[in-house]
């Protein structure tokens, strides 16, 4: 369960349907070009917010598939709905994912108690391993110490995916829990991340510079900082580039100048210019 994660993206044809062919291609391409330990399937990154039950049931089939039993999986199952994480919870477990994730619940405020309670129904419903997604920017739900603790305490609850710029918690998190999985999930501050000692990364840039996140990760385990650092800065050249022209458009045109048929994203995302795709595949030439 440890190392470098793709967040992984699923190409949508014009009209919104899954591209099987294309999905299949960014699995290999995460597996044989990044070379990653594996893939987080559904989350913020797949569009998971965007699409059908059915639409994502029939991505994870396609993912594991696909990728077999080449890299670790980690399905996310988190839904405002919770019949729906449970049902995905159940279907995901069926299909041997190694590993679930749920996104916090989010729109309306629930207290930790019911945020624990989500947490915990899904998982007495699985045979499985729960990794908390806690994402504070786009959820509003930020937890402390003390309450990823409560979450811990269910054995089933393995770690979390933490995605904040909070090292200060992150510390304490690790100092507190030696024994939990905690991933970074921002890809720019990977370094600051490592250097605290986490498990691992799941991240979206990582579909098309997993390479280079696992220089950054396996150098700060090494103590080797400075040249880290000198990977974190090639790095964050291409994601400031990256998010500067579109976040998730602009890796999938990324992936489509990698020969990967990467679609595009789902509505309301609204599609590249003309001007931006061009300036995708400069990103692309200047970075990679
Ligand atoms: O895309 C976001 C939104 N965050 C991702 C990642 O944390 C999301 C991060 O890689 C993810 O793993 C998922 O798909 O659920 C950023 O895209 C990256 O650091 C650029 O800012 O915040």
């Amino acid at each position: 369960m440890k190392g470098i994660f793709t967040a992984l993206m699923c190409s949508f044809d014009e009209e919104g349907k899954i591209n099987e062919k294309g999905l299949r291609e960014m699995v290999r391409n995460n597996i044989d070009v990044q070379k990653v330990d594996g893939l987080y399937v559904n989350g913020s990154t797949g569009e998971n917010f965007l699409i059908s039950t059915e639409d994502k049931k029939r991505i994870f089939e396609i993912v594991k598939d696909e990728a077999g039993d080449d890299v670790t999986l980690i399905a996310q199952v988190g839904s405002l709905n919770i019949d729906e994480a449970v049902d995905l919870a159940k279907f995901t477990t069926d299909l041997k994912y190694d590993a679930l994730s749920a996104v916090t619940p989010f729109y309306y405020k629930f207290d930790f108690d019911e945020i624990k309670d989500y947490y915990n129904t899904i998982m007495a419903n699985v045979d499985n391993q729960m990794i908390v997604y806690s994402i504070p920017a786009l959820t509003g739900v930020s937890m402390n110490l003390e309450q990823f603790g409560e979450l811990f305490e269910n054995e089933k609850i393995i770690g979390v995916k933490f995605t904040a710029p909070d090292f200060f918690l992150l510390e304490r998190l690790r100092h507190a829990y030696p024994d939990k999985l905690l991933y970074s999930g921002f890809d720019e501050m990977l370094l600051s991340a490592s250097v605290l000692n986490v498990d691992g990364a799941i991240g979206s840039t990582f579909n098309v510079n997993g390479v280079r996140a696992r220089k950054i990760f396996e150098l700060a385990q090494a103590g080797a900082v400075e040249e880290a650092r000198a990977v974190q800065k090639e790095t964050n050249d291409l994601i400031a580039a990256i998010l500067d022209n579109g976040l998730y458009p602009t890796i999938k045109e990324i992936l489509k100048h990698e020969g990967v048929d990467a679609g595009v994203c789902r509505k309301p995302m609204k599609p590249l210019t003309e001007a931006k795709k061009a300036r995708a595949h400069d990103i692309a030439k200047k970075y990679l």
